[in-house]
This record gives structure tokens, C-alpha cells and sequence, in this order.
């Protein structure tokens, strides 16, 4: 079978949490889930199989229509984001256009939206859970034209199932079973991000699922699983050979332990492994010793989820973290010489007045990162959150169905709006912004650590899209 994997354009991605200038800029990764599956069938299987990203290409429908054409596939498969479900219908639209005998999807819409997923017109299945588990099988049977229906993972069509029966997804337990991401399937030269040094870069995620609780988030928290660092450094080694000298670890959180981490780091520096990364961190448990490891490893940058400024508003998250931890954790970064990224979230059920919204934006200025992202809350369904609003009466259900069920580009996903609108929040957002970044101290630094006149302008273009 000739299979072709497609990672939707963006054209009509519904904006939430991220600012739309933020997010316009961070699109250039690498599509990680689809060089998963197809290094997988590669590996495993006699299917052809080739990827299409549509989103760092912004590429029209015309000519997503004529790239689908070109290659004639068998079977088209396609990554889902509920964000992005309007591009999904577009490009599930045009591979009908492009003749494709069969459409499939999968992602993470799929998994959290299975029976709303399979429904989808021109859809003719959808899959739930790693498409390495799920799709060998699928394809083997559509080459031989045999049924797929009752095969692992796919959603049935039609009438709802009864609860669990069929639906429950696919996954490995094993993450270090899965082949080393093979990223000469497409162009890698052209991703990049945006805080980088400019060099070739990748990202890499090492872990599935976060075990930890906070109300606003609804990562798998029942099947976290981590490689081993051998093979993750196995992953590295692998991209260091094609000149790639940059990473971003993109895992949920990396340090879930900090054991896990040390264990990686010891492992770059017995490699002799050069290249900087970067990942994603939780501010608990961070200390000098473990900072200093990282560094030498090769680490230059932590994103830390810091989200609020009180113990008390931080509670009512379950984000499971103090003030003092979050202090400690970048007061040791700056100590070290590692470069920050604080998140925070506006608009949250703790910040009842624009004065506890002021002080959260103070807090972000007193912690001193390199670089603040600043979110408007959006809560999303299957988190705790959501129920909240649901109970409290802030959120209805509605509007979200009503786009799951038919995905409108209108669709605006509702804030939290016991104590704020969405137009009070959007303008605090824009203070927030403008009150971290236009102070000489911030703009001095960020001149001075800027690798060249592309990241200049890159950065120059993010920041007026923020504030405008
Ligand atoms: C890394 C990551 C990112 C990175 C992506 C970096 C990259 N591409 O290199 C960044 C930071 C950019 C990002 C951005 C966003 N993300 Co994100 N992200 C993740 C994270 C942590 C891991 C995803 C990942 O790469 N996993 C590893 C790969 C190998 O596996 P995978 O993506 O899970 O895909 C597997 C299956 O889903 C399936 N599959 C995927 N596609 C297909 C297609 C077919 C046909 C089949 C059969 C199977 C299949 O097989 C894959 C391989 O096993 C997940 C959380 C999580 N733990 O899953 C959230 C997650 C996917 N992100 C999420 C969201 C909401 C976003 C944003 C919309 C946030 C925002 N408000 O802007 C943006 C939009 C991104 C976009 N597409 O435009 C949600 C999605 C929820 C949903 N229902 O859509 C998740 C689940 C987090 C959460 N629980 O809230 N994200
Ligand atoms: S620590 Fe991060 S990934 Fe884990 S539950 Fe909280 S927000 Fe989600």
C-alpha cells in the first residue's frame, strides 16, 4: 500500500491559550507523531510510506491537493489537534478530491474525541492510540481487502459502542521499542525555533504522560512511560550525524525525577554528546548540583511551568509547587548561568480582580526570566477544570460539542469567565506583555544575546504581533 501521512496546515486553527503571534512563530517543529508512525511502518512493514507537512509549509489546498495527487496514495492518514479540526476536515476534503480510496485519522483529537472523530464526513476510519500499534494491522487488512472494523484501536463507525468496548486506544508500554525517529523523511533543515542560536534543530520527546494532577491540563496520567537514556541518547547520537547541534526535549514535563534526568545527563557526558538543548520543566526538585550536570550535558535553556503567584492560587490548581520552590528554581538557573522561560496563565479561578492579575504579572517581573509566555486560561474538555466550570456554572458543555460535532472556524473556546470577559482578559494580556518585555533591562539583554540578524527580525516581528 502507498500510504501517506499528513500533518494539516493551520490556515483556520482556533486560537486559545497561546497568543496567536507566539504560536505563528512556534510552528516550525518538526511533525513528530507522523515521523514516529512512518519510521515504524519503514521499519516493520512493506508499505510505502511518505509524510506531508502542510503546516510548515503553510501550504494551500490547491496544492496539498496536488502533492496528495502527485504521490496517489492508497490510503491517506491524517494527525488530528481539536484545534486544528477545521484544517483536518479541509485536508480530509481534499484527499477526497485527490481520489484517495481510503482517509484515516488519528492523533490526539481522535483519543480524546473517538466516536465524534469516526464521524467525521469522508472520514472512513478513525484510530485511537499510537498509530505504530494500530496501523500495520489496519493496513496488512486494507491490502487484502478484509474488513477493519474490530481491529485494535479503530473506532467503530455509526452507532455509539457500548462504554470501553473497542474504543480503549492502543499504546506501547515500552517506549525504547519503538525505531529511532528517521528525520531524512523530510526536509529537517527547515524547522527551527524561535529562542534557538539559529543552527539545525530538532525536538525530541522522551516520555509519554505526566503523572502529575493540575486541574487545567489532561495529559495521560494513568500511562506515563520514559526511554531509557541509552536509547535516548541513541535518538541523539542518530541526529548529531545529520548536523543537527540543537534540541528541545518537548515531553510534557522532563524531570517527572529527577533521577530519570541525571541518568541522561551522565549518560550525554559519557557519549561525549555535543549539542545544547533545551525542555520543558516542573520547578519542584531542582537543585544546583543536578543544574550544574545539566549544563555540562549541554543544556541552555529550561521552560518552567510557573502559571501563578501565590501558594494559594497554585493550590487551587493542584499544580503541586510552592512560591519558594519557584524562586529557588530560577534563582539557581540564573546562578548556574541556564536561561529561562517562566509560563503563566491568566484569567485562572484564582485571580478574582485585576489587582490579583497585576500581581501575577509583577511576580513574573520580580522572578527575572529571560523570557515570559503569558497564556489566557482556556479550559479544555476531560480536564478537571472544565468539570469545575461545569459544576460551578462558569462553562457549559455546548459550545464545545456543538464544534466537535461540526468544526466552524467561528468557534471561540470560552474562558473562564466568573470574575473576567474574554475582551478584559485579551487586553490584560497585551499589559502583561508589554509590562515584562518593553523595559530597557529586558530589551538590553535580549540584544545582546541575539545570534543574528534573521533572529532579530524573527523576534522583532513575534513581539509587534503581541503587543498589536
Ligand atoms: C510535544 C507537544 C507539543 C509540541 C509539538 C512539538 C513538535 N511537533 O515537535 C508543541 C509545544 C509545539 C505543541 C503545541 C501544541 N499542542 Co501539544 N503536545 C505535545 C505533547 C507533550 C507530546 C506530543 C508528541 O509529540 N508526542 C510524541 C509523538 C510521537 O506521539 P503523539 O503526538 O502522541 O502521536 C501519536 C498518536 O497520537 C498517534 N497519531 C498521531 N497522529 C496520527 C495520525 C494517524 C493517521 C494515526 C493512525 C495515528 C496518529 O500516533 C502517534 C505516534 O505514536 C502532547 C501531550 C502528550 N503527552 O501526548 C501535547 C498535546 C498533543 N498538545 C496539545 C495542544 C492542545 C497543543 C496546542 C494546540 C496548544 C495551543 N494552545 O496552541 C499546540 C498546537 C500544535 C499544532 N499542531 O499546531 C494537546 C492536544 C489535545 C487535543 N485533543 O488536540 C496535547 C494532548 C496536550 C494536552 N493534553 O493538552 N505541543
Ligand atoms: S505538570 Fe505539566 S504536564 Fe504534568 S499535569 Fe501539570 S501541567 Fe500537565
Amino acid at each position: 500500500m502507498r500510504v501517506l501521512l499528513i500533518r494539516p496546515p493551520a490556515h483556520h486553527a482556533i486560537e486559545a491559550e497561546v497568543p496567536a503571534a507566539v504560536r505563528q512563530e512556534n510552528v516550525s517543529y518538526p511533525p513528530l507523531s507522523l515521523l514516529a508512525i512512518s519510521s515504524h511502518l519503514k521499519r516493520y512493514t512493506r508499505h510505502a510510506v511518505q509524510i506531508l507537512d502542510g503546516l510548515v509549509d503553510g501550504m494551500s489546498y490547491p496544492a496539498l491537493q496536488r502533492e496528495i495527487e502527485t504521490f496517489a496514495p492508497d490510503v491517506v492518514g491524517i494527525s488530528a489537534y481539536t484545534l486544528g479540526l477545521v484544517d483536518v476536515q479541509r485536508t480530509v476534503a481534499a484527499a477526497r478530491s485527490a481520489k484517495v480510496p481510503r482517509v484515516l485519522v488519528g492523533g490526539p483529537h481522535v483519543n480524546d474525541f473517538p466516536v465524534e472523530s469516526a464521524a467525521l464526513p469522508g472520514v472512513d476510519a478513525a484510530l485511537r492510540g499510537d498509530g505504530q500499534a494500530t496501523l500495520p494491522a489496519v493496513l496488512d487488512a486494507l491490502a487484502e481487502d478484509r474488513p477493519i472494523d474490530g481491529l485494535p484501536g479503530v473506532v467503530p463507525t455509526g452507532s455509539r459502542p457500548p462504554p470501553g468496548q473497542v474504543l480503549s486506544p492502543r499504546y506501547s508500554g515500552n517506549l525504547d521499542d519503538y525505531p529511532l525517529l528517521d528525520i531524512r523523511a523530510i526536509d529537517y533543515s527547515r524547522y527551527y525555533d524561535l529562542l534557538g542560536g539559529g543552527g539545525l534543530f530538532t525536538t525530541i520527546v522522551t516520555s509519554r504522560g505526566c503523572p502529575y494532577r493540575c486541574t487545567f491540563c489532561n495529559t495521560p496520567r494513568d500511562r506515563f512511560a520514559s526511554m531509557s537514556p541509552g536509547r535516548i541518547c541513541d535518538e541523539i547520537e542518530d541526529k548529531l550525524r545529520l548536523g543537527i547541534r540543537e534540541v528541545y526535549f518537548v515531553d510534557d514535563t522532563f524531570n517527572i525525577t529527577n533521577d530519570r534526568v541525571w541518568g541522561l545527563c551522565e549518560e550525554i557526558v559519557r557519549r561525549r554528546l555535543t549539542f545544547t538543548w533545551t525542555a520543558r520543566f516542573r520547578a519542584n526538585g531542582i537543585s544546583r548540583d543536578l543544574l550544574r550536570l545539566m549544563q555540562r550535558a549541554g543544556c541552555v535553556r529550561l521552560q518552567v511551568g510557573v502559571e501563578q503567584s501565590t501558594d494559594a492560587a497554585l493550590d487551587i490548581l493542584q499544580k503541586d509547587v510552592t512560591v519558594a520552590e519557584i524562586r529557588s528554581a530560577f534563582r539557581l538557573c540564573r546562578e548556574v548561568g541556564i536561561k529561562t522561560v517562566a509560563y503563566f496563565m491568566i484569567g485562572t479561578p484564582a485571580e478574582r480582580t485585576r489587582a490579583d492579575v497585576m500581581q501575577t504579572i509583577d511576580f513574573s517581573i520580580d522572578l527575572d526570566p529571560d523570557f515570559v509566555m503569558f497564556n489566557i486560561l482556556t479550559p479544555f474538555p476531560g480536564t478537571r477544570l472544565f468539570e469545575q466550570g461545569i459544576e460551578r456554572g462558569v462553562l457549559e458543555p455546548e459550545p464545545w460539542e456543538a464544534f466537535i460535532r461540526s468544526p466552524s472556524p467561528g468557534f471561540v473556546p470560552p474562558v473562564w469567565s466568573e470574575f473576567f470577559d474574554a475582551r478584559e482578559l485579551a487586553e490584560m494580556l497585551a499589559l502583561a506583555y508589554r509590562r515584562f518585555y518593553f523595559r530597557p533591562r529586558v530589551i538590553w539583554r535580549n540584544t545582546l544575546a541575539l545570534a543574528s540578524w534573521h533572529e532579530f527580525t524573527q523576534k522583532v516581528r513575534a513581539a509587534c504581533r503581541l503587543i498589536v
